[in-house]
């Protein structure tokens, strides 16, 4: 009987999809700078199996540097710069983890991110608490609905009494708060956590550099050796803080916690190792799999047959060898297959997928397979833009990637003639990738790009990168500029006739942006005070008007 045979192939196909959905996470860790984003990404390698040999953000020469902070410029200054994915089995799942930039200059990179995965995980620096750029970065995270997991790191160090700390979550960003850990003492007292879940403690031992695994015992909170290693004092301490937690008695909620309501914490110290395993293991075990995504038209859903994905990240010369760009997908819906053909939604051009790679960090390999919740690289000189979607379906458009108004602005003079080509190339591509946005002067015949950024540390990358992938040297005219406003006349000017331009109050500047729409650019609020007295009859926005699908 061909049908029943047919439906039944069916079924194990959709069986075998769900079930390669199930195991997927894909997470960023997130966090104010220096938190220890990069170091806890590291060690996740390390006890997940990826790296046999963790290296370091602040590697010396002889030392080896950190798998994700693998550009040169950021190897320099310790920072991260850009986002990185990197994909390993462990434990029965597929993980998508990315690393994220902690500094406000880079966050339009981390928001990009931020559309692209299925939870966080919140690293704090113990001993600070909540710091400014964690408290944006969450904003995002509740906006969207992402569950977020909390590693409170650097217990090595003096740190915050913890009960403080988890009074801090619910009371500046407004979460619940669960400690599914707790920590044994901190700065050179720290010993370990107490698992509250098999109420067992964890007492570590640090190894040199925290390059390999810390040795672990697991013993019973009255144990013997418990007590020896530990001040009495601390001990002492430790133990009410923990009767009191269990007083609490608060039950633990999954849901909440898969609603963004209620934040999973665990305490630890990245660079000793401390805690790696537990939070690995129980984000693993409550993080939620890839779940459907909505479209103006309808929503997805992540076991669906029909592949979809959308671009959140372009990067160029991640390979010097090859001067290629790769876009970065991450796959919504169905099985992607290398050499599938798919549509590109805003243009609605077809697109064969054929050079599709697994990425981890700079290295990468051929993929012929991967399903919703993966971040497939396509390598090529395609022309695709940041947040275009590749569907099967023509009428699925993800509408996912956020535009952000600059809050500094520079000319960018290349500064040798004969490298005009390669400056005017290099800057190009970096403009795809969203390094910087770039404008015109309306009246200016000159090429002289004047770009706008969230941050001046952008401007330092591209100055950097330009010289560095394209050897084209520049140099980065900062102006007084600080407001971006876009301009839409109250009536449309009719075709063929020169476009009425706003009134520019003075110290300001009349520009157009990528799209040619006008943008005013400000020096103070007070500029823009008088630009709203001035045109009356014009719509002002604060921030850039969202693409339609045909541009
Ligand atoms: N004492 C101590 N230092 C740590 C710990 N974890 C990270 N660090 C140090 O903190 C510094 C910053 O760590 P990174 O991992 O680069 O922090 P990041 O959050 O990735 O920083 P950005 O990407 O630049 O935002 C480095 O010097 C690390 O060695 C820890 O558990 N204890
Ligand atoms: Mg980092």
């Amino acid at each position: 009987m061909p049908a029943l045979e047919a439906s039944s192939t069916d079924q194990t196909l959709n069986a075998h999809l769900a079930a390669e959905v199930s195991k997927r996470r894909t997470f960023a860790i997130i966090s104010h700078p220096d938190a220890g984003k990069t170091t806890l990404t590291e060690k996740l390698l390390l006890y997940g199996g990826a790296v046999n040999l963790a290296g370091s953000v602040t590697s010396r020469r002889d030392q080896r540097a950190t798998t994700s902070d693998w550009m040169e410029l950021e190897k320099q200054r310790g920072i991260s710069v850009s986002s990185t994915v990197l994909q390993f089995e462990y434990g029965g799942c597929v993980i998508n983890l990315l690393d994220t930039p902690g500094h406000k200059d880079f966050s339009e990179d981390t928001y990009r991110v931020l559309t692209a995965v299925d939870a966080a995980v919140m690293v704090i620096d113990a001993g600070k608490g909540i710091e400014s750029q964690t408290r944006k970065l969450f904003e995002v995270c509740r906006l969207r609905g992402v569950p977020i997991f909390t590693f409170m790191n650097k217990m090595d160090r003096p740190s915050r009494p913890p009960l403080e700390l988890l009074d801090e979550l619910e009371s500046v960003l407004g979460i619940h708060a669960m400690p599914l850990n707790w920590p044994m003492g901190d700065g050179p007292e720290f010993r370990g956590v107490f698992d509250r879940e098999t109420k067992q403690v964890h007492l570590f031992e640090r190894t040199s550099q925290g390059a390999y695994r810390a040795p672990v015992k697991v013993r019973d909170i009255e144990d013997e050796l418990v007590r020896e290693t530990m001040d009495p004092g601390v001990y002492r301490r430790v133990c009410e803080e923990l009767s009191l937690l269990e007083g609490a008695g608060s039950t633990f909620d999954l849901e909440a916690v898969r609603a963004g309501k209620l934040t999973p914490v665990f305490f630890g110290s990245a660079a000793n190792n401390f805690g790696v395993q537990l939070l690995m293991d129980r984000f693993l075990e409550l993080a939620p799999p890839p779940a459907s995504r909505k479209f103006a038209g309808g929503s997805v859903e992540p076991t669906e047959k029909g592949f979809s994905g959308f671009v959140f990240k372009i990067q160029a010369n991640m390979n010097p060898k090859h001067r290629d760009r790769v876009a970065f997908i991450r796959i919504v819906s169905g099985t992607f297959e290398r050499d599938m053909v798919v549509i590109n939604t805003r243009s609605g051009k077809r697109i064969r997928l054929s050079n599709s790679q697994r990425l981890f960090a700079k290295e990468r390999e051929t993929i012929d397979t991967a399903f919703a919740g993966d971040v497939v690289g396509i390598v090529g000189n395609h022309d695709f833009l940041m947040g275009d979607t590749l569907a099967e379906r023509p009428d699925v458009i993800f509408d996912e990637i956020p535009r952000f108004a600059p809050e500094c602005f520079a000319f960018l003079h290349n500064t040798s003639s004969a490298k005009f080509k390669r400056f005017r190339e290099g800057l190009e591509q970096l403009l795809k990738e969203g390094l910087a946005q770039p404008f015109q002067l309306p009246d200016s015949y000159q090429y002289i790009p004047l770009l706008g950024a969230v941050g001046p540390l952008q401007f330092e990358v591209l100055k950097y990168r330009l010289e560095t992938e394209y050897g084209a040297e520049c140099r980065v005219e900062v102006m007084d500029w600080r407001i971006a406003r876009w301009m839409k006349p109250a009536q449309e000017t009719p075709p063929g006739e020169k476009p009425t331009r706003p009134h520019v109050p003075s110290g300001s500047k009349l520009a157009l942006d990528a799209d040619n729409s006008f943008v005013v650019l400000l020096p103070d609020a007070w500029a823009v005070k008088s630009l709203e007295t001035h045109n009356k009859d014009w719509t002002i926005q604060s921030t850039p008007p969202k693409k339609g699908p045909s541009q």
